[in-house]
């Protein structure tokens, strides 16, 4: 995507929305650098789930009274706006989960474990990836002998793109990728990666948790046949996740949880399942989160996403630019905000990156530090861990500022 002229939104008028925003930390300003561990929520999705609650509060799909009906009507509701939100086709390719994670196990069991992968069959993933996108697919190793294979990172953060010719063969059944890195930030180059699996006759698995919260998806553009990501990191209630899946890939996918609502007929010892995407919601779902997310995807779409992907490039090219004039500070991933989102791991010699969140705690600034459940990037890295800050709608160039400072205030402590 090219990098849109200056966009930025309105971010005090974004921020009255956000009742934790004008709280203090220890007197500070609280300065929340951290959506991409999770997001705050706006007044509007906090009292879009009380109103669930306090007004029409009922179980979906199984009762034929009012409040029911309203609780099925919201539920469907939110499902059909996140279809429209990721271009998908139709509402049934929608499913609700409780997160990412669940959302890449449930491909990694319906369709690798209990599905289409055989013995000697072959996943790619690559280095990059989070733990959810990681640990599923071990488990189809494990249990029915897949093999897996990695694409590597470029010192510059970028995916070794030339791997693919070598590591995708006609055993290729799964080719999974993040959309964007959440510890350096990459965008990988998805709909080419998709094209490159389909040209062996394998799927492309996208995990999407740090894309759909900041930039528009397409999921027919990109051509992914399953695509995952998290309520809680757009402005949704945790616990809600959702799981894209192209209809007849669902058709082809067995469901991860047995129980009430994703059958169609159950006898002593045999069941059938239900439509897509119900087979896969089995047991009362999240309706106050699926009605809470929806409302968070109303309030992204009215921003606008280019209008997100834009602010954020502009705060992060900034920040990166203050950070790149700091002497002992090491930042991660691509320099080109083209090729980034707003997620800025970095290091500070001397300073151990527990010790660089303690301090910016001080100061009234949430970064998140560690491995960020990356542990192999972090080995391809040789880091035991970084501190990494990460901006949302709400964030403008003072926070970027008050991160610079609080990184001053770091390099005094460990002078
Ligand atoms: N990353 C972070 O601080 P869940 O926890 O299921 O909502 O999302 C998992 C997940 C999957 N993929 C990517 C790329 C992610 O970034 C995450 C969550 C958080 O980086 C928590 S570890």
């Amino acid at each position: 995507m090219a990098k849109p002229a200056k966009v930025m939104l309105n971010v005090p008028a974004i921020k009255a929305d956000f009742p934790i925003l004008q709280r203090t930390i220890r007197d500070k300003r609280l300065v929340y650098l951290d959506s991409a561990a999770t997001s705050q929520k706006p007044k509007q999705v906090i009292d879009a789930t009380s109103d669930f609650y306090s007004r029409y509060n009922a179980n979906v799909h199984r009762a034929i009274y009012e409040l029911g009906e309203e609780s099925t009507r919201e539920y469907e509701g939110a499902r059909e706006k996140i279809a429209a939100f990721i271009q998908a086709k139709s509402p049934t390719e929608i499913a609700f989960t409780k997160s990412t994670t669940e959302s890449l196990n449930l491909v990694a069991y319906g369709y690798g474990l209990k599905g289409k992968i055989q013995k000697g069959d072959e996943i790619v993933g690559t280095v990059m990836e989070h733990h959810s996108n990681h640990v599923p697919w071990h488990f189809v190793k494990d249990h029915k002998g897949a093999v897996l294979k990695y694409v590597d990172v470029k010192d510059d953060g970028t995916l070794r793109m030339e791997q693919y010719d070598d590591l995708l063969t006609d055993r290729t059944k799964i080719v999974t990728v993040s959309l964007c890195s959440n510890v350096l930030g990459t965008i990988n180059p998805v709909k080419e990666i998709a094209k490159r699996a389909h040209e062996v006759g394998a799927i492309c698995v996208v995990d999407a948790a740090q894309a759909a919260p900041h930039m528009p998806i397409d999921v027919q553009d990109l051509d992914a046949d399953f695509l995952a990501f998290s309520g809680h990191k757009m402005l949704g209630p945790t616990g809600i996740g959702v799981l894209y899946g192209k209809q007849e890939l669902f058709e082809a996918t067995e469901p991860l949880l047995g129980g009430g609502e994703m059958i169609r007929e159950v006898h002593l010892g045999s069941a059938k399942w239900n439509d897509v995407p119900y087979k896969f919601e089995g047991g009362t779902p999240n309706i106050a989160g699926a009605i809470g997310l929806g409302v968070a995807v109303d309030y992204l779409t009215k921003i606008g996403m280019e209008a997100v992907r834009g602010h954020e490039m502009e705060i992060t090219e900034y920040a990166l630019e203050k950070l790149a004039r700091l002497k002992g500070v090491q930042t991660y991933g691509p320099k080109d905000v083209k090729k980034r989102a707003g997620v800025v791991s970095f290091t500070i010699d001397g300073a151990h990156p527990h010790d660089i969140a303690s301090i910016l705690d001080v100061e009234g600034i949430c970064v998140r530090s560690g491995h960020h459940c990356a542990q192999p990037l972090m080995e391809r890295f040789n880091l035991p861990a970084t501190a990494r800050a990460s901006f949302y709608i709400y964030n403008d160039m003072d926070d970027a500022d008050a991160l610079v400072a609080g990184i001053k205030k770091v390099q005094e402590v460990f002078a």
